[in-house]
C-alpha cells in the first residue's frame, strides 16, 4: 500500500450551488479517510501561491478571482494512492469531456466553474497542504471503517 495524503477544495461554484455535502459524500463513500477541513475565504496572495504554475496564462486573472469570489470547503484526504484516486473522482478539468461518473462529469458544464481542485502529484500534495493547513490541524486517527475497507 501506498498511503498518501492530498489536498481538495470545493470551489466557490460548489459551495454557492449548495453541493459540499454531495461531493464530500463521494470521497467518503470512496473510503478516503478526512484528515483535515475547513471553510475559508482564500485571500488573494494565499490563491497566487496557490495558483502559481498557472499565472501568464490567458485564464489566470479570472482564475483569482474566481477562487476568491465565496468561500472554499479545504479539505485533506487520505487513502491508498489517494491524489490519483481523487484525480479520478474528479474527473477532466473540463467538465464536459469529464466522464459521468465523476464530479465534474455529473455537475458541472465549464472549465471555469469546475467545482473542485484535487492535488496532481505528492509535490503539489506536499506544498497545498502546508499551503493551507498548519501541522497541528492535520488529525492523527483510527478508523475503524479502515479494517473493512483494506484487505
Ligand atoms: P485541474 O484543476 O484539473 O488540475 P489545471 O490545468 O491545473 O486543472 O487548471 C487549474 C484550474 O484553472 C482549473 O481547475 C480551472 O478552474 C482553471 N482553468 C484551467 N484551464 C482553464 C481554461 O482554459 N479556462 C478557464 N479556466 C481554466
Ligand atoms: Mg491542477
Amino acid at each position: 500500500m501506498a498511503i498518501e495524503q492530498t489536498y481538495l477544495m470545493v470551489k466557490p461554484d460548489g459551495v454557492q450551488r449548495g453541493l459540499c455535502g454531495e461531493i464530500v459524500s463521494r470521497f467518503e463513500r470512496k473510503g478516503l479517510k478526512i484528515v483535515a477541513m475547513k471553510f475559508t475565504a482564500i485571500k488573494k496572495e494565499t490563491a497566487e501561491n496557490h495558483y502559481g504554475e498557472h499565472k501568464g496564462k490567458g485564464f489566470y486573472n479570472s482564475l483569482i478571482s474566481y477562487i476568491t469570489s465565496a468561500p472554499v470547503l479545504a479539505m485533506v484526504l487520505e487513502g491508498d494512492n489517494a491524489i490519483s484516486v481523487c484525480r479520478n473522482l474528479m474527473g477532466k478539468t473540463n467538465p464536459q469531456e469529464a466522464a459521468l461518473g465523476t464530479i465534474r462529469g455529473d455537475l458541472g458544464m465549464m472549465t471555469g466553474m469546475n467545482l473542485i481542485h484535487g492535488s496532481d502529484s505528492p509535490e503539489s500534495a506536499a506544498r497545498e497542504i502546508s499551503l493551507f493547513f498548519r501541522p497541528e490541524e492535520l488529525m492523527i486517527y483510527k478508523r475503524t471503517a479502515d479494517d473493512w475497507i483494506y484487505e
